[in-house]
């Protein structure tokens, strides 16, 4: 068996690249990589890679990690600037024995070392969004960005070897050096191919307080699918929030087990995911949650789907 889910409908391009990779027998290595670059190369996706939107200065300050689930090896970067895929240089970074995390100057100085490609990340159009934000923002109150955000995988190869990956802008004008769940272990993803990996997408600040995707691999460990694992995490966490802090920021999370099976959770309206497995297309389904706190997958229409793409080129009103 062998399989891939990812946060949010902007994924699906990339999954399919990837699947073809491990139909073939390829790692999950190199399809988590595949698919997770063909999102950061796509200009319309606003949270992720080229075209993400930038911090409160008008930068972009990227954020990527990659696990290895045999090994439990770990990359990431944090903040970095003006590389085309942080995915990569994450990757990368899991192959040394320290130094696993760099951030900013550090990471790019990597970067650079290794010969990653350099691009400038900052597109007009997010610039766009960038001054009508400025003009709009009347309350402080920083979110994620509506519609999708943050690209998180769980995958598993033919030998049974699980990766989890995920790459992002965080959120829209955030403080120069802020780093979110993404780029954290445990928080933004987690693998271990004896148990599953799990991937998380929402309010980084929040889904950190329960290092939510860890939480969800150590469920499943215990024997739950990741349906439930995925479901308890969420619900839990936001109960805990709730009770301790008085209200919980989005937390939506993927997460996949060492069979296959998958599992989606949310608690915020408009959550979608990419999925394919062996004896499954690649599928984008809309995850709804119910008021007994169950989430339900249901595959995305052939409308949705095309209003979704016509919404993200639509061009920007300022
Ligand atoms: C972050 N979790 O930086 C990311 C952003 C995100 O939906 O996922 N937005 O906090």
């Amino acid at each position: 068996m062998w399989g891939m889910i990812a946060t949010w409908r902007m994924a699906a391009e990339g999954i399919t690249a990837g699947a073809e990779l491990l139909a073939a027998g390829k790692n999950a290595g190199d399809a988590v990589e595949t698919a997770i670059r063909a999102v950061e190369d796509f200009p319309y996706y606003r949270s992720v890679g080229y075209g993400g939107l930038p911090n409160e200065e008008m930068e972009v300050e990227l954020d990527a990690a990659y696990m290895d689930g045999d090994t439990l090896s770990i990359g990431a970067v944090a903040a970095i600037r003006d590389f085309a895929n942080p995915i990569s240089i994450a990757r990368r970074l899991s192959c040394e024995k320290v130094n696993n995390l760099l951030v900013a100057e550090g990471a790019e100085k990597f970067a650079q070392k290794e010969g990653f490609e350099r691009k400038n990340m900052l597109t007009d159009r997010a610039k766009a969004h960038y001054r009508k934000r400025v003009k709009e923002m009347t309350a402080r109150e920083l979110k994620p960005y509506s519609g999708h955000d943050t690209v998180g995988m769980a995958c598993l190869d033919q030998d049974g070897r699980m990766t989890a990956a995920t790459s992002t802008s965080g959120l829209f004008m955030k403080k120069k050096g802020r780093v979110g769940d993404s780029p954290i272990s445990g928080s933004g993803f987690y693998a271990d191919s004896k148990r599953g990996a799990a991937s998380a997408t929402g309010l980084g600040e929040d889904l950190m307080k329960g290092c939510i995707s860890y939480e969800i691999v150590r469920l499943m460990g215990e024997g739950m699918s990741p349906q439930d694992a995925c479901e308890t995490a969420v619900n839990r966490l936001e109960a805990e929030l709730k009770e301790r802090r008085g209200e919980a920021g989005d937390l939506s999370v993927v997460a996949m087990n060492n069979r296959g099976q998958w599992g989606a959770a949310t608690n915020i309206e408009g959550f979608s995911v990419a999925v394919v497995t062996q004896s499954l297309e690649p599928t984008v389904y809309l995850v709804k949650r119910g008021k007994d706190g169950h989430c339900t997958c249901e595959e995305a229409s052939a409308q949705w789907m095309e209003d979704y793409m016509r919404t993200r080129m639509a061009p920007v009103e300022e």
